[in-house]
């Protein structure tokens, strides 16, 4: 906040000015005659980079002499996108950069268009990362984010002919100005080997794990500067690379060749993001990515606690590991193996240690995303860590035996290892075993998990270990940043600008919801964000759309349980009811505009066929004469947090329509109603606990609830489903050939009619008809609409990342915030 309202002094843009061209022309060798807005673009970012660094300096210095307790966020995926425009606007210098840069020429919105997202993540997960960072620098916390340097993040997205193609995405080809190396940080990680068994004179045992081989992990820092605030702290991300000591035998017996190899398949580790969300690929490599960075990180905390020389029992008092979902609970047997075999502490002890450190947040229930790795895997890879695993499940299968006595199938369902062939490590119960907290991510999603998914821990632990954190969005990045016409408007009616700090204050906004002045200044925002977004369609993909539309969006992971085919089914039920109109009853019609995208797993055969789907009716519609503004289909390709930011303030509506209890919490539903976009979904996830936040008037709610999913699946199972007589239809005009040869939708019409419609399409079909209808009679009383809208955006207080992380660190991690002097 400071600075950002000020005149600039002369002397700050000649400093801004100056700064920016020593980087061009020494960091880059670049002369201004040879200026583009890239390298203009790099030249602001390392600028930048220096006061991040000094600020960086200040914090770590400030945390070294207080030694506050620390959270480490453990992820294997961070989705940052972007940095540069949030940077500017957390330092509080957007506009003076932006006027020290229009005096050299350059206009700062190309600059920032520039930058390639960092795309270290798939989805939902990864970008949730990316806001609790946000919201721990804001609020001062000392924090660690911990994390992989992929060097191929999340593939791109092009359309092909309709389908979906994956190409890599180098994101480091032309550098990144936002990590610091350090190559003085690295850490050895050893693979495969043997355990020695060891017996003392005294008759103790303790296990030695040797030989195998190493790879040496270095961190990359990647600076997150609180918004208005000197604390600035780290996501450590760590790159594999060849162990020093070298395998000189190999090269002696004139094996260079073989020796070369093994050194690139180090590297190997950290090369790819895997591209799967919510499902698991039991790929040995993923495995390695999961230990390499635990392994590193649990290095990195240790050497920063033995600094300050306190005993081992201090360590839970001084550091809180969070592990977002079970991808890093190797973690857990890797901190029981350093105390036990390398510190010397008894099992009890270190036991103690470890369950007072870790917390776990689960986000799916859905039975294909929960990591099950086959013992004998985890054996070759890691030996040491089966055996502790074992001994986990040992130790607490006795405390399980202990207070059910006799109960055999209760151990078998709770135990951390699945009996079969082969056997398989159950990684949420590990997690769930050697954590304090576990949590769930948004309310109704925390009550499956404790009574549907992991009941038989809830009635060992009683109800003590389990809790609900619901998710938060940064409103810095997906208010502020995003949507800076709105966001002036708001600071401009709450004569401040601390909501962007302290969310709750858009309570006030209520106010105005009535007043016909503000409504229509309200929608000609809405109107400018929307002709952005129609600018950026028609740049892309041609297609010319009208801002005057009603604005109906789906953006996210596409995947059969978020149930994007039954958007494109209703789209042609509308398309086939427009059809059967005059031309005088379809101008009476609400023009509307549906926008898809989104990114399928390159294996995921039916999702890619959603795509094509979405795709050929776009090409039948968009192209018809009779239907012109009336009814637009556009699918935008290669989905990512930059695109998010364009898309997501122009919605009218927004669609989560997950199954009910499938999506655990969703948190783009939060980003489209903090920028006055209307959901329509069904009771699931964090729509729930919106619709209770904005009024119930102001989302438009269909379909099954949670509790009856389990009842009709049942039924579809055992009798022929009934199939909503508006979806034969749709389903006809599919077969027909309307869209196109049919033969290539076949499998995907084949999940409704012999796959047992496991998500529940027919069951919802004619509600979630019915609500698009309720949606366009709702979009006809502008005012009724610029209504819903501000109340919309004025009852999102309680989804700001600051509440969640404020609840982490209140009821899990117990740190309290540790403010930086703005000087040392
Ligand atoms: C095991 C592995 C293949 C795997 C990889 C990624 C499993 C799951 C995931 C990603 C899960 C994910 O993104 N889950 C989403 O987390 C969001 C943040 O909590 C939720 O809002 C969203 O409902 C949930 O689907």
């Amino acid at each position: 906040l400071w600075k950002e309202f000020e005149t600039p002094e002369p002397a700050e843009i000649k400093a801004i000015q100056k700064s920016f061209l020593r980087h061009v022309t020494k960091t880059f060798a670049r002369t201004a005659f040879n200026m583009d807005n890239f390298g203009s673009y790099q030249g602001t970012a390392y600028s930048l980079r220096d006061r991040l660094i000094d600020k960086w300096n200040i914090t770590q210095q400030h945390h070294t002499r207080e030694d506050p307790k620390r959270v480490y966020y453990l992820s294997l995926e961070f989705l940052l996108g972007r940095s540069l425009d949030s940077c500017l606007l957390s330092l509080g210098v957007k506009d003076i950069y932006k006027k020290a840069l229009d005096e050299l020429g350059f206009r700062l919105e190309d600059l920032i268009g520039e930058e390639v997202d960092a795309a270290l993540g798939n989805g939902g997960l990864g970008r949730l990362a990316a806001c609790y960072m946000d919201s721990l620098a804001t609020l001062d916390y000392p924090a660690w984010g911990y994390g992989i340097r992929y060097n191929y993040g999340i593939f791109k997205q092009l359309i092909v002919d309709g389908y979906q193609t994956e190409f890599p995405d180098y994101w480091l080809n032309f550098g990144n100005p936002w990590e610091i190396e350090r190559l003085d940080v690295s850490y050895e990680v050893r693979f495969r080997g043997y355990v020695n068994k060891v017996t003392e004179e005294d008759g103790t045992i303790s296990y030695v794990w040797e030989g195998g081989e190493k790879v040496v992990a270095v961190a990359y820092d990647v600076p997150i500067p609180g918004y208005g605030t000197m604390n600035t702290i780290n996501i450590r991300l760590w790159s594999a690379k060849p162990a020093r000591e070298f395998d000189f035998a190999m090269f002696n017996d004139g094996n260079y060749e073989k020796a070369v190899e093994e050194q690139k398949s180090a590297e190997n580790i950290t090369s790819v993001l895997y591209p799967n969300d919510n499902h698991m690929v039991g790929k040995i490599l993923r495995l390695k990515q999961q230990y390499f960075f635990v392994c590193a990180t649990l290095q990195d905390a240790i050497r920063r606690f033995k600094k300050t020389n306190r005993p081992w029992s201090d360590f839970p008092y001084q550091v809180s590991i969070q592990l977002n979902d079970t991808h890093p609970t190797l973690g857990i047997p890797e901190l029981q193996r350093i105390l036990i075999d390398e510190e010397g502490l008894s099992w009890d002890d270190a036991w103690d240690i470890v369950t007072k450190t870790f917390s776990f947040t689960n986000h799916t229930v859905l039975p294909e995303a929960l990591e099950r790795w086959a013992v004998p895997l985890i054996q070759d890879l890691l030996p040491r860590h089966m055996m502790i695993i074992f001994d986990i499940n040992l130790f607490f299968l006795q405390k399980v035996e202990k207070k059910f006595p006799g109960d055999r199938d209760r151990l078998r369902r709770m135990s951390i290892i699945e009996e079969g062939h082969p056997q398989n490590v159950r990684m949420a119960f590990l997690a769930i075993v050697g954590s304090h907290t576990v949590n769930g991510v948004a309310a109704l999603h925390s009550n499956l998990i404790k009574n549907d998914i992991f009941p038989d821990f809830v009635e060992f632990y009683e109800g003590n270990k389990f809790t609900n954190v619901t998710n938060g969005i940064t409103p810095r990045r997906w208010l502020h940043q995003c949507n800076p016409a709105l966001s002036d408007f708001i600071t401009q009616k709450l004569g401040s600008d601390s909501w962007v700090k302290d969310l709750e204050q858009l309570k006030k906004l209520k106010e105005f919801a009535d007043d016909a002045a503000v409504q229509k200044q309200w929608m000609a925002i809405k109107r400018q964000n929307k002709v952005r977004l129609a600018d950026y369609i028609h740049s892309i993909t041609s297609i010319q759309v009208s801002p005057d539309s009603l604005f109906d969006i789906q953006v996210k992971r596409i995947h059969e349980y978020k149930r994007q085919f039954m958007n494109i089914l209703g789209v042609i039920h509308r398309y086939l009811r427009l059809k059967k109109l005059t031309p005088e009853q379809r101008a009476k019609e609400v023009p509307r505009l549906v926008v898809f995208a989104g990114k399928s797993a390159p294996g995921y055969f039916i999702a890619k066929l959603v795509i094509k789907l979405i795709n050929s009716v776009g090409e039948v519609v968009n192209n018809d004469p009779e239907i012109g503004d009336i009814l637009k289909v556009v699918f935008i390709p290669n989905y990512n947090v930059s695109l998010a930011e364009i898309i997501i303030p122009a919605s009218d509506i927004s669609q989560h329509i997950s199954t009910a209890g499938t999506e655990a919490s969703g948190t783009s539903n939060m980003k489209f109603v903090l920028n006055g976009g209307i959901i329509l979904g069904t009771v699931d996830g964090a729509n729930i606990e919106i619709g209770e936040e904005i009024g119930e008037d102001n989302i438009f709610f269909f379909g099954v609830k949670a509790d009856e999913v389990e009842d009709i699946r049942h039924l579809n199972r055992y009798r022929k489903i009934e199939m909503d007589p508006d979806l034969r239809n749709v389903l006809d005009a599919i077969e027909r050939g309307t869209f196109g040869d049919p033969k290539i939708f076949e499998p995907l019409v084949a999940t409704l009619t012999v796959g047992g419609d496991y998500y529940l399409i027919s069951k919802d079909f004619a509600s979630y008809i019915e609500a698009q209808a309720d949606s366009d009679e709702a979009y006809k009383d502008k005012v009724g609409w610029a209504k819903k809208s501000i109340l919309c955006t004025a009852g999102m207080s309680k989804f700001s990342s600051d509440r969640s992380i404020n609840e982490y660190a209140e009821r899990i991690w117990k740190i309290k915030p540790c403010t930086v002097p703005a000087t040392l």
